[in-house]
């Protein structure tokens, strides 16, 4: 066995200190291996924003390696040679150095795990694959959960993982407050805009900041994004200088508007966190117990520190779960058989649906909109209008900062689509114009109006709603929790049934 140096290949989303594959090796004794590649910026059309986080914050990690003693070894895009994969610039970097084995932790998504599992057969140098133990529940572990059970409720997982890790329990053990869950206190509809409404900190661009963006807005000109409002945070300090900005000023509210839109306001009281938890500058549980501090020092309330804890310990690592036990092909899932292509107004929010036309004009600004948008706007537009689950997850996979399939998928396919049939969530999240009015003040200067079903000003999400529900009675009537809206259903006229499909036929036809 040769006594070249260990090779540490660290990918985008793997930008913590504490990744296994660097506990694996001794500094002296390694190289870090970053690679921007062509294959990752285009493996599908990513928002320009969201490349410019991800190459500035892999370059002033590299740094920060460096700084600590560390020898990294960092390919850029523009470099001459390189060969656009990671497959490709390892093979050059075990020659380069002579390295005598590699040590990586494990990918985020089915693509690069084969990738990575495939360079055992193809180098000739030992490759070893570390668990990621940045997540708490293992793959073994959420497996076992899955097998024990016929239905995999987050609920219940979720609950697992405040006995786990013992975030907010009582010294019995108990919930703290006797209840597992606060979300019926999460709830409440917008307030008016307000002067004092938390902003996340916007970071100005540093030179090599500078010089990525750049190259995105050269070299990515036809993605999707705008980079004009570029604010991320692209190290680890100042990415907990934005969580201490959420630990202080939004999370108080955090819980209450949880579910609130307002014109306007991409942010509201949402921590604005996830880029930098996906890509591994904030440690998640570290953040849980900041958020369980602040509760136990009296300075938030119980409903919002469980709402964000649940968020992060519960849905995070259960689509997680999910993800990786359903196997490469759940994106596949099309359990409603959606068919119809996604409309040209995703990409340039150009709709007189206001609510739409906020959720994803922000999101062409930002690279972000927060989870009810992603749900009940985009998403659920989606659901009713039966558009194709695939072209639906590609898209969310684009335009978000913190999209990664490990996250995206299961969100998307799952919990927005229902296109694997009832597996994440009991029911599909389909809902009219009303729900979109009580949460938010979209309705008010849309030009739609929200109140009628029929007509040349109807707010489209009703006839659509109602459209879903006919459609898909075969498959959906059955279910319990759609008693209600089938039960309404029935009890129409048939006129009135008649005309409401008609209305969504329309409205469908003209979406082409
Ligand atoms: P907050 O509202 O402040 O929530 C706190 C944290 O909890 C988030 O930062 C995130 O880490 C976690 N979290 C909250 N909800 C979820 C969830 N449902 N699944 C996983 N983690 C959650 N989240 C992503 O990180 N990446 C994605 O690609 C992604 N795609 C989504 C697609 C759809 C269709 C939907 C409905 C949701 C998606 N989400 C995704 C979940 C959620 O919308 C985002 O995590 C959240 O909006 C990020 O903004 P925030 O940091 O301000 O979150
Ligand atoms: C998302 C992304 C992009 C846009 N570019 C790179 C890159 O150039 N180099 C890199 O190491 N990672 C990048 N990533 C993140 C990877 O796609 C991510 O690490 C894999 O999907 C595995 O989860
Ligand atoms: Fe959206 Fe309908 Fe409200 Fe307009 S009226 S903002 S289309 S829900």
């Amino acid at each position: 066995m040769s006594d070249g140096p260990f090779l540490v290949p660290v990918l985008g989303d793997q930008l913590s200190h504490d990744l296994p594959s660097l506990r694996a090796v001794d500094k002296e004794d390694a190289i870090v291996l970053m690679m921007e590649v062509a294959d990752e910026t285009t493996y599908v059309k990513h928002h320009k924003a969201k490349i410019a986080f991800l190459l500035s914050a892999m370059r002033h990690y590299a740094e920060a390696l460096r700084g600590a003693g560390w020898t990294v070894d960092y390919v850029r895009l523009d470099d001459p040679g390189n060969t656009g994969s990671f497959t490709g610039e390892v093979a050059q970097a075990i020659e380069r150095h002579g390295a005598s084995a590699i040590h990586v932790t494990e990918a985020g998504e089915w693509r690069v795990r084969a990738m990575l599992e495939s360079w055992q057969d193809r180098f000739s140098i030992p490759v070893t694959i570390h668990e990621d133990d940045r997540f708490l529940c293992s793959h073994a572990e959420f497996d076992s959960w899955a097998a024990a059970r016929t239905q995999m409720r987050m609920e219940f997982f979720y609950r697992d993982m405040r006995r786990k890790t013992g975030l907010l329990l009582d010294r019995d053990g108990q919930p703290e407050g006797g209840q597992w869950n606060y979300d019926a206190d999460n709830r409440k509809p917008a307030p008016g805009r307000d002067l004092l409404m938390p902003q996340p900190i916007r970071f100005r661009p540093d030179s090599v900041t500078k010089e990525v963006l750049a190259m995105v807005a050269d070299r990515f000109a036809d993605h999707i994004g705008s980079l004009d409002h570029f604010h991320f945070a692209v190290t680890r300090p100042d990415a907990l200088r934005q969580q201490q900005r959420f630990l202080d000023e939004a999370l108080p509210r955090f819980g209450d508007y949880q579910d609130a839109m307002l014109t306007d306001e991409p942010f509201l009281w949402h921590s604005v966190l996830s880029p930098y938890i996906n890509a591994g500058l904030l440690d998640p549980l570290e953040l849980c117990h900041a958020v369980e501090k602040r509760y136990r020092a009296g300075k938030v309330p119980l409903n919002c520190a469980e709402g964000f804890i649940r968020q992060i310990i519960g849905w995070r690592e259960y689509v997680r779960g999910v993800y990786w036990h359903e196997g490469p092909d759940y994106g596949r899932r099309n359990a409603l058989d959606a068919g119809r292509d996604l409309p040209g107004f995703y990409w340039t929010g150009e709709t007189d649906m206001h609510c739409l036309a906020q959720a994803i004009g922000q999101t062409i600004d930002h690279a972000y909109a927060h989870h009810i948008q992603r749900l009940m706007i985009t998403g659920n537009f989606a659901l009713i209008a039966g558009i194709d689950p695939h072209q639906v997850h590609v898209w969310y996979l684009e335009v978000y900062a913190d999209a990664y399939e490990w996250v995206e998928m299961p969100n998307t396919v799952g919990m927005a689509l229902f296109a694997d049939g009832g597996l994440l969530g009991s029911k599909p999240y389909a809902a009219g114009g009303a729900y979109i009015n009580r949460m938010s003040d979209y309705c008010g200067t849309c030009r739609y109006d929200v109140k009628q079903r029929v007509g040349e000003d109807a707010c489209p999400f009703n006839a659509l709603y109602w459209d879903f529900i006919a459609r898909n009675q075969r498959k959906l009537a059955r279910n319990p929790r759609m008693a209600m809206p089938y039960r309404n259903w029935d009890r129409m006229k048939e006129e009135d049934r008649a005309a409401i499909r008609e209305q969504a036929a329309r409205f469908l036809h003209d979406l082409r």
